[in-house]
């Protein structure tokens, strides 16, 4: 099926240009027009989300009470385990439905699972190895958004091999039945390598997942948390990205997530290495990570809604730009000198990083897939700008994954029932 869309304004990768048709047939934009008149709306390529643990949607909201001492990132993970611990195949389904839903309402068109809840409760593992990939996938087919699997390797509590926690025992694998796992993900759906973090894989198995991801997609957690950076300093004399830069061979295919925690020279580094940081300004803003200096990094990124606790592109830039805001004491810093409007030049950087971090061909033009949102007013920059910092709802009016309509007037056409089976089952879990 062939079908042309015309827009009165469309970002092209050399920018804003008015009164555009995209052809589209199998799911690909064929041909991009431009001075076609009689089109509405402003349309934009829709953003990939490089990192997100959707099962962790169900404790949005319901982890912001505080305990009985000082809360913190490591207070909020025993809540998330408990969580974790009580899902069953059923649930996460349910779960990553509502997840996904609300990420195509969102603006995002494309999620990276990093995906490590694998097994039964008991922690072995089910008659599927890949069982939880699998629900992911449904759900992912269901709702329409482009999926990659991250399925997670993660073996360990600590740096040093340190053997793991009881309660992470629906996360653990040996390297050969990580291979078998991440095999089965590929059936299911584009898939990558993700060792969890330098906490829970040691430098022999991180070096055999490299060599298994070849130039596949490479995520890792990194340098999130102060502690974490001090227990690997302890253990190695060097920071976390320090390590990864001298100890692996970062590529553009990496996606560093977090990174957090950097000198001058690791973002330097990180930045030659032509890795993508994935930053998710709104769950470090959350657990209290710390803030990224994007101000000055000259390097590539994308952005993740990590935790889930809003689901919102729009939302995931205000919280970025904000942050460098409060931390250098300026406006406008993630603008550049080539594109002044600070929305749309996040929103081109974060685009670019996501698509790459993803393995995915991103941008309105000729062979990408025709995966886009719209938003609707006249002038573009503004009406980003206004997206991004001045909405009280998400601005998004529709969106297309891979030809796909899958939201319409800002709501996707499984809204009602994603709803119904997300709030059973968190019923059922909180
Ligand atoms: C995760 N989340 O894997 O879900 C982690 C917490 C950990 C974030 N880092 C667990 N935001 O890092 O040990
Ligand atoms: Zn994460």
């Amino acid at each position: 099926m062939v079908e042309t869309l015309i827009f009165r304004h469309a970002l092209l990768p050399e920018g804003w240009v008015e009164n555009v048709s995209l052809t589209i047939a199998d799911g690909n934009i064929t041909s991009v027009e431009r001075g076609i008149p009689g089109g509405t709306g402003i349309a934009l390529p829709g953003m990939p989300n490089l990192h997100s643990h959707s099962f962790q949607r169900a404790m949005a909201g319901y982890a912001e009470l505080r305990g009985p001492g000082a809360d913190s990132f490591w207070t909020w993970r025993e809540l998330m385990y408990r969580l974790a611990l009580g899902m069953n195949p059923d649930d996460v389904q349910a779960v990553a439905t509502q997840a996904f839903v609300e990420m195509l309402e969102g603006g995002y068109t494309a999620v990276a699972e990093f995906h490590y809840l694998h097994h039964a409760p008991d922690g072995t593992p089910y008659t599927d190895i890949a069982e939880m990939a699998a629900r992911l996938t449904a759900a992912a087919e269901a709702t329409g958004i482009e999926l990659l699997l991250l399925p997670v390797f993660y073996a360990h509590a600590g740096f040093g091999g340190t053997a793991p926690l009881p309660e992470q025992r629906r996360f653990i694998n040996s390297l050969d039945a990580y291979a078998e796992l991440y095999e089965r993900c590929a059936t299911l759906a584009p898939s990558g390598i993700a060792p969890h973090s330098l906490r829970a894989a040691t430098p022999e198995e991180l070096r055999a997942l490299t060599t298994l991801a070849g130039t596949r997609p490479l995520h890792i957690h990194i340098a999130e948390q102060t502690a974490e950076v001090e227990a690997c300093l302890a253990w190695s004399g060097l920071r976390p990205v320090e390590y990864l830069l001298r100890h692996a061979p970062v590529a553009p295919n990496w996606c560093l997530v977090h990174a957090t925690h950097v000198t001058p020279t690791e973002a330097t580094g990180i930045a030659a290495s032509g890795a993508v940081v994935g930053l998710c300004p709104l769950t470090e803003a959350n657990l209290g990570d710390g803030i990224f200096p994007a101000h000055d990094f000259p390097g590539a990124f994308g952005i993740g809604s990590d935790s889930n606790v809003l689901i919102d592109a729009g939302r995931e830039l205000q919280m970025l730009e904000y942050s460098q805001r409060l931390a250098q004491h300026q406006r406008n810093v993630m603008a550049s000198a080539t594109i002044r409007p600070t929305a749309t030049a996040m929103y081109q950087r974060a685009l670019a990083g996501g698509a790459q971090a993803m393995g995915l061909q991103t941008g309105l033009a000729p062979g990408a897939p025709a995966s886009l949102v719209t938003i609707a007013g006249d002038d573009p920059d503004t009406t980003l700008a206004q997206a991004v910092f001045t909405a009280r709802t998400p601005a998004i009016r529709d969106v297309w994954v891979r030809g796909r309509r899958v939201v319409a007037e800002g709501r996707h056409h499984l809204a009602a029932s994603a709803r119904a089976g997300f709030g059973a089952a968190v019923k059922r879990l909180v």
